[in-house]
């Protein structure tokens, strides 16, 4: 059975994934803050802006899931410690330890300032929309640099919104449900042909501003669909800034500060506690037919 880091495990999305992946994998979580290990996992203390730690927590593993990070828009510092130094650390502990996989969770906010009205694949030259979404552009480099020149297998998965069902309407076009970001998780893990690779980690919505034909090249089939909550879900949609309306990232293209939108029951997700380019030439960008109601 292969050893799975998963950094940012005590984060929302690492939580799905422990569920998800629970059995499949021997889990080695790491986390900044402390988290009880369930049987068939370990756990491992770790700051991301710390290289030692990162050394400490890659030894010995198959692959790297890294989710750890700043997780949203805010102050430069909390990106620039978790999302640049963390992930330079990631990357190089990783290669350090002879690790060749590594999946990153980039975001939609490296491509956040593509309008709504366009479909994009993941070949777009990138339009980060917050300095979130310039860090998880930094991290799809960085990948991209650690593919080339030290030949390690990136698997970048712009994610969406990870939850059981999607919040409101911006989020009916990104959402991704638990068992289809294993899915994903699972194909960048396993894939025999992984080199540097951009996919986004979305479900089968029929709202959807991607073209996400480059994961489904490599054999992703997601079975959610965000539809079945749209009734629902837009009952309740009340406007907001219309400069949010228009772009795909939503409040990150005007807001300083953007609160985590599915925190965790109880506790929020620690920011501190980490979580983290389009290559070819050629890019897709569509005009979007208009949603179907
Ligand atoms: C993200 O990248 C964040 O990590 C997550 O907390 C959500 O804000 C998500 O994007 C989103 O766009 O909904």
């Amino acid at each position: 059975m292969k050893t799975v880091l998963i950094t940012g495990a005590g984060g929302g999305v690492g939580t799905h994934l422990r569920q998800q992946l629970a059995g499949k994998y021997a889990l080695r979580l790491s986390d900044l803050r402390r988290l009880k290990p369930e049987p068939g996992e370990t756990f491992v203390q770790a700051d991301i802006a710390n290289l030692d730690d990162m050394l400490r927590a890659t030894k010995g593993v198959d692959a790297f899931v890294h989710l750890g990070g700043y997780s949203v828009e805010g102050a430069w510092k909390d990106i620039l410690n978790a999302n640049i130094v963390g992930c330079y650390n990631a990357f190089e502990a990783a290669r350090r330890n002879g690790v060749k996989r590594i999946l990153f969770a980039t975001s939609n906010h490296a491509v956040g300032f593509y309008r709504r009205d366009q479909v994009i694949d993941h070949r777009v030259y990138i339009k980060p929309d917050s300095r979130y979404g310039v860090s998880k552009v930094f991290g799809e480099a960085l990948g991209s640099l650690y593919a080339d020149k030290y030949a390690m297998e990136v698997f970048c998965m712009r994610i969406g919104n990870v939850g059981t069902v999607p919040i409101d309407k911006r989020r009916l076009s990104i959402w991704i449900s638990p068992r289809d970001i294993a899915q994903l998780v699972t194909i960048g893990i396993e894939h025999p042909d992984i080199r540097f690779e951009i996919v986004y980690g979305v479900s089968n919505n029929r709202r959807t501003w991607y073209d996400n034909s480059n994961a489904t090249r490599l054999g992703y089939s997601p079975v959610d669909d965000s539809e079945t909550y749209a009734a629902q879900v837009l009952a309740r949609e009340r406007a907001g800034d219309p400069r949010a309306e228009i772009y795909q990232g939503g409040a990150f293209v005007h807001s300083e500060k953007v609160d985590n939108p599915t925190p965790l029951p109880r506790r929020r997700a620690a920011p501190a506690a980490p979580r983290a380019v389009a290559r070819k030439a050629t890019s897709k960008v569509k005009k979007k037919a208009p949603a179907k109601k």
